[in-house]
């Protein structure tokens, strides 16, 4: 069936006009007079009583029912016998070879390049940052020249073993994923010859038919991120015919009795699953909700609807969903469409589903209010409920467990600095000020996590807790694995206030990276910041060149080195371009195809 998606311009009863084919999703309804205590209660704040008791009492109800419907549903389940289970599991693993076999192959419609501008340059005018801005650029060389020579085709780089590393994201098989991430930094660093060698990697080696069980989110933001980047700064098509492929291969994760996909999928027989230690077979909302950039662009270069569509569902899925006080729970069940366990974090398991929000706005060229408005929405939750002042004036943004508030914050979190930053221009009742004083905030107390550990370096997470501040207390939290977050909060704080602090913060960052988690192999992450002598986890984490190098990169160019109001960066700094799509279709081309 030939469909046109029409993407149009402010006038929101238009919006209508968007074909999404979209199934509709029940919702079950409650039965609030059952009745029975239950521990999942939210503590709500407010000034009317009454009516708090009542969406508290509401909100029992609800998750009592939702508790007793899982339990009938998993005794219905152990009625059957194991054979009827295998073969149900069967059936619809057949279902989904067969539908990767017919699906139909198409070639790529031609369609034309956005207005791709600032793909390279950037020399800043001062001496000293200049210096600065190659040092990283040697950083970047020393990370890909030993991976090239210890982990070519690996995953990543085990720096001081000198041998390849992998983990279970990336499933069994060598992806590359370090060539793959990397390849738009070379590009914008100008190692050309670098860049060419990993596009030859990519021509000949990578190969998603693989017996292989990945990641859907970490595949989508490393994978098909970075080949759609590479392709829009190169122009070379092999990485756009190469997003496309993996991306068909991820589709059979969708089908979920919700459409909210699963977080693994083999990439051979389409059978997806969801990790085993997510609340009763959820899904994560910091998953499935990071997806819409790269699949607007997906459907924007192939002229197929099938990737918007898939997004747009789980969008309209999650407005019809009820919010305890506004916040958006980590975990929903793809089978049920109901809530987990209720946990709301800024950091992992939450983070780039809010950053999403924002960046489909940016994206579209700031014609997506939707998206918009369920940013807006969801930021006022979370400031509301979320962040909070610590004793000694530092601002923090703590998770939402189980009622009540735990007075920690993960460097994941730390990204939230930018994204406040960048989200400004545009926020609702004209309160940029307010939100870029609140990025420079919790830019102030991550810089404030770094500063306060001997090697000037982030831990994984810091408490608040009385004298307790900024700093981590459990042994377990006192790692850092090359991780981008606040270097990237610098930079989104630098690039809207030119204010020198951000570049200094950065630079204070690149000298404890390069003392302490440079080694002749590469860079390893450490295992405790607090102690001086710091000993190497000996993994070269593939964000270390796709995200850390470049964010540093950046903060060292000039503003016109891929500038903001062309380009959004995916969750892994991917920069993609803002598509002016208003009066075409999402092929690019006014035709209907
Ligand atoms: C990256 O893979 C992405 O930034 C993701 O969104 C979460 N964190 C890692 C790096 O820390």
């Amino acid at each position: 069936m030939k469909r046109r998606l029409v993407i149009t311009r402010g006038d929101s009863s238009k919006h209508k006009r968007f074909d999404l084919g979209l199934e509709d999703v029940l919702i079950p309804h409650v039965d609030a007079s059952k009745g029975a205590k239950n521990p999942g209660v939210f503590l709500i704040h407010g000034p009317d009583e009454h009516r708090h008791r009542e969406e508290e009492e509401r909100l029992r109800n609800k998750i009592r029912a939702d508790h007793e419907k899982a339990l009938e549903e998993a005794k219905e389940k152990l009625k059957k016998s194991r054979e009827e289970i295998r073969a149900e599991i069967q059936t619809e693993k057949n279902k989904v070879v067969q539908e990767m076999k017919t699906k139909e192959k198409k070639p790529l419609p031609p369609v034309p390049i956005p207005n791709l501008i600032g793909i390279d340059g950037g020399d800043p005018e001062d001496n000293d940052i200049r210096k600065k801005r190659e040092k990283i650029k040697e950083m970047m060389k020393h990370a890909w020249d030993n991976y090239r020579i210890y982990g070519w085709g690996h995953n990543e780089l085990r720096p001081i073993a000198r041998k390849g590393h992998s983990t279970n994201i990336f499933g069994s098989s060598q992806m590359g994923a370090t060539i793959v991430d990397a390849l738009d930094t070379l590009y914008i660093m100008g190692l050309h010859d670098e860049f060419r060698d990993g596009q030859k990697w990519i021509e000949h080696n990578l190969d998603f038919s693989v017996n292989s069980e990945v990641s859907v989110f970490e595949v989508n933001i490393r994978f098909i991120g970075g080949l759609l980047a590479a392709y829009y700064l190169s122009g070379e098509e092999i990485f756009k015919i190469k997003a496309v492929q993996l991306a068909e291969k991820l589709l059979p994760a969708f089908n979920t009795p919700t459409g909210i996909p699963w977080a693994m999928v083999n990439l051979k027989s389409g059978v997806g699953r969801n990790w085993g230690w997510a609340s009763a077979g959820s899904s994560i909302l910091a998953e499935f909700g990071t997806l819409h950039m790269e699949f607007v662009h997906l459907s924007y270069l192939t002229g197929d609807p099938v990737y918007y569509k898939k997004v747009m569902h789980i969008r309209k899925l999650l407005q019809k969903m009820d919010r305890p006080n506004g916040l958006y729970p980590n975990y929903l069940n793809p089978r049920t469409g109901r809530w987990g366990q209720y946990h709301t974090s800024v950091g992992g398991l939450g983070d780039s589903f809010y950053e999403y929000l924002l960046k489909a706005w940016l994206m579209s060229d700031k014609t997506d209010h939707e998206a918009r408005k369920m940013y807006d929405d969801a930021i006022e939750a979370i400031e509301k409920h979320l962040i909070k002042k610590s004793r000694g004036g530092l601002t923090f943004i703590g998770e939402w467990k189980n009622g009540h508030l735990e007075k920690k914050m993960g460097h994941l979190a730390c990204f939230a600095g930018g994204m406040f930053a960048l989200g400004a221009d545009g926020s609702r009742m004209d309160k940029a000020g307010h939100y870029l004083e609140l990025g420079a905030e919790i830019a102030r107390t991550c810089h404030e996590s770094y500063d306060r550990t001997a090697l000037k370096l982030g831990p994984e997470s810091f408490k608040f807790d009385g004298a307790v501040e900024a700093v981590a207390v459990r042994q377990a939290e006192k790692y850092y694995i090359l991780r981008p977050e606040v270097i990237e909060t610098y930079w989104y704080l630098w690039r809207f206030t030119h204010d020198p602090r951000y570049r200094q913060w950065g630079w204070e960052a690149a000298l404890a990276i390069e003392k302490y988690c440079r080694v002749s192999g590469g860079f390893s992450g450490v295992k405790d910041v607090y102690s001086s002598t710091p000993t190497h986890d000996d993994v070269q984490q593939s964000f270390f060149l796709a995200e850390t190098l470049k964010y540093l990169y950046l903060l060292f160019s000039s503003d016109d080195l891929l500038p903001l109001d062309h380009w959004v960066f995916n969750t892994e700094a991917h920069p993609l371009p803002v598509l002016h799509l208003a009066n075409t279709t999402l092929s690019g081309n006014p035709a209907v195809r």
